[in-house]
């Protein structure tokens, strides 16, 4: 028998709570394809077709990982307003970074080579990386396309050097599978765990304690505190709140008169770094959508054939991400950004619920009939909401529709316009 210390049953043990957040995840998952870009300024942005043009046409037949240095785009060549999604570590090292315009990035550092990101691979890997996680410690939180949160309190080796043992294990083993690495914060909870995986970044391991919280928790910007957005942030400015600490030297009372009873007693409580919740295994997604920015404005009679197949595409996705996920939704929505970056959204809500593009893209385009479509078109994107799992669906109740209700889908689905949309 191994010599494990019986359990202290009068003594719970102390919740640990890791965040894990890959490193530049979309970046890394192209270094995997082309490792010779690996060390280089890269960024994430801009479409597929002129990389795949450029490198199929000069390099043919040659294996991803033996194409050339010099024969990828560099952002110094890049024409178009395209934003980046995410840059390799050597590139931020220019101040390149996510969301930035490429054209601003391409003065900061234009020898950056330029990718688009291939969603199928990042997704893949992305669910290789959870499912390695899940082998190994089964308490985890799905956070989206790259982190998420684990409960260490449980899993042997989880309290071991407060977690590092378990963080280290963990690492190592996404490493093998993937070949990528992340960044593991562990903490009492996962309001200190989330800001402590940035703070080795990337393939850092970081541990706080409770008693760390004045040390490393409070001279955070209060932005950094998940919940706390640019408006929040603005006004905590406005009365002279930067940091964390800054917030948890407020009284509880003073918050709440400024920010009110509930926000204003959350800061309160993030201040001190209390926050109780738990690790949810199953998140339900709310809603699944696609959407793409044009790379030139297109105009819904001029363009209309091109406007009309990547709307057709863009419901055939969304249609294909909820059946392979194992949902259907009834909320059909349609978001439009226009030139002068005013957006529109419209949506509607039918009586059955479907993951079939077809029916998607007849709704979402009685949507697109409700919108002025006089001005030029800058971004598209297709929501599915109100998602329910496939297998618990309600079966659609043929006859008549509730009262109240719009027509079944059916009769919707069949309602198609001659007109573009
Ligand atoms: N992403 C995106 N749009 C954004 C921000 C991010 O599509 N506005 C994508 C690209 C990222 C991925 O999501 O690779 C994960 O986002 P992160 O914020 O975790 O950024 P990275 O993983 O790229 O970098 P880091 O090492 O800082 O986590
Ligand atoms: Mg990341």
């Amino acid at each position: 028998m191994p010599a494990v210390p019986p359990p202290d049953s009068s003594k719970p043990p102390l919740r640990r709570i890791a965040h894990l957040d890959m490193d530049a995840f979309f970046a890394s998952v192209e270094l995997l394809r082309y490792p010779q870009l690996m060390g280089l300024p890269m960024v994430i942005g801009g479409g597929r077709r002129k990389v795949d043009e450029i490198l199929s046409r000069d390099h043919a037949g040659l294996p991803s990982h033996e194409v050339p240095v010099a024969a990828f785009p560099l952002l110094r060549d890049y024409v178009g307003r395209g934003v980046i999604t995410t840059a390799t570590y050597a590139a931020r090292q220019f101040g390149v970074g996510s969301a930035m315009g490429m054209m601003k990035a391409a003065r900061l550092c234009p020898q950056a080579i330029v990718l688009p990101v291939d969603f199928d691979e990042v997704r893949r890997l992305s669910r290789l990386f959870k499912s390695t996680i899940r082998e190994i410690a089964p308490v985890v939180e799905d956070r989206g396309v790259d982190e998420v949160y684990i409960d260490f309190t449980d899993v042997p080796g989880g309290q071991r050097e407060g977690g590092r043992v378990l963080a280290r294990l963990i690492q190592k083993s996404i490493l093998q599978a993937t070949g990528l690495t992340c960044s593991i914060g562990v903490a009492p909870n996962k309001l200190i765990a989330k800001l402590a995986s940035e703070f080795n970044k990337p393939n850092g391991i970081s541990i706080v304690h409770e008693n760390d919280l004045e040390s490393k928790i409070w001279p955070l910007a209060a932005r950094k505190v998940n919940g706390i957005g640019p408006k929040a942030d603005e006004k905590l400015k406005g009365l002279g709140i930067h940091t964390v600490g800054d917030i948890a030297a407020r009284e509880r009372d003073w918050l709440i008169a400024h920010f009110g009873k509930s926000s204003g007693a959350w800061m309160h409580e993030i201040s001190w770094g209390r926050d109780n919740r738990p690790v949810v295994t199953e998140s339900e997604p709310v809603s699944m959508s696609r959407e793409t920015t044009f790379e030139r404005d297109l105009h819904a009679v001029r363009d209309r054939a091109e406007l009309g197949a990547i709307f057709t595409h863009l419901c055939e996705k969304v249609g294909e991400d909820l059946q392979r996920k194992g949902y259907v939704g009834k909320t059909i929505g349609i978001k439009l950004r226009y030139d002068d970056f005013k957006t529109a959204t419209r949506d509607h809500t039918m009586s059955v619920f479907t993951a079939d593009g077809r029916t998607i893209r007849q709704i979402a385009g009685q949507c697109l009939k409700r919108v002025p479509l006089e001005r030029p078109l800058r971004l598209l994107g297709v929501r599915v909401g109100t998602l329910v799992r496939a297998d618990e669906a309600p079966a659609p109740t043929s006859g008549v529709a509730a009262p109240g209700k719009r027509p079944r889908v059916d009769a919707e689905a069949t309602a198609i316009t001659p007109s573009l949309f």
